[in-house]
């Protein structure tokens, strides 16, 4: 979490892992992100066990008059395995009569000791659309085993392996994102300048975190009437030695 965070009504908490959906970024008509993440209308529709629970949100009159007023039902569950990996999944079923697309990611935030020990395995050889770059740039094949950090970087790539690593040895400890349905990947840190336009984060707090974000953001989905889309990822942590 940032030390700033804001968590009032209509806010998007710099943080954990905010849902984007049903559109990543700018990739629409709606505000960046789409209005999930900012909803006051979820639900606690399950609490499974002492370790899982499941949040619901359904269309709502807002979403109704929205640029998607598609009717949908969005299920989240978040569950702690006895290994102590979190696994997180998101749901979501076309109640409608009319097929719908979207885009969607779960934007998750990482702590690291420090953003020079940092560093995001897994994606050399795959596409990526530069988020420096105008939407729609020539997408670049990443060359390297290791993406590290000494800019800003925003990177959206896909198709993308089901295992990430974001290596963080300052903690002495590597985080493994297994993703499942989700066929792409965000790789984010807004660096010095991006960060002091953060009005809820620090101006030094980039050195403390990356977003490794698992999404369905280049192709859009589709979803028939009655139909459901869903897409998970579990993180793990090791020890880096
Ligand atoms: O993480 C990728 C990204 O789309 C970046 O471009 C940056 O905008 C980030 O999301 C955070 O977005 P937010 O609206 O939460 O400030």
């Amino acid at each position: 979490m940032s030390p700033t965070a804001k968590y009032g009504p209509g806010d998007s908490i710099r943080g954990g892992i905010p849902i984007c959906f049903p559109q990543f970024g700018p990739r629409g008509d709606l505000p960046q992100h789409g209005f999930c993440r900012k909803s006051n209308d979820w639900v606690l529709e399950e609490r499974c066990s002492d370790t899982k629970a499941v949040y619901k949100l359904s269309a709502t009159p807002d979403t109704r008059k929205s640029a998607w007023p598609n009717e949908f039902e969005c299920y989240y569950s978040v569950s702690v395995g006895e290994d102590g990996s979190l696994t997180t999944a998101l749901k979501v079923i076309n109640t409608g009569q009319k097929p719908f697309s979207f885009t969607c990611a779960l934007h998750t935030y990482f702590s690291v000791g420090s953003i020079s020990g940092a560093s995001v395995e897994g994606l050399k050889g795959c596409s990526y659309e530069d988020g420096l770059q105008p939407l729609g740039s020539d997408a670049i094949t990443e060359e390297n085993e290791s993406i590290f950090f000494q800019n800003e970087v925003d990177r959206v790539y896909g198709p993308t392996p089901s295992l990430l690593t974001l290596s963080d040895k300052k903690n002495e400890r590597a985080i493994n994102i297994n993703k499942i349905n989700f066929p792409d990947a965000v790789v984010w840190n807004p660096w010095v300048e991006k960060t002091k336009g953060l009005a809820d984060m620090p101006d030094d707090h980039y050195q403390k975190f990356v977003c490794v974000e698992v999404g369905a953001i280049r192709q859009a989905v589709t979803v028939a009437p009655g139909a459901e889309w869903s897409g998970s990822q579990c993180i793990s942590v090791m020890p880096l030695k």
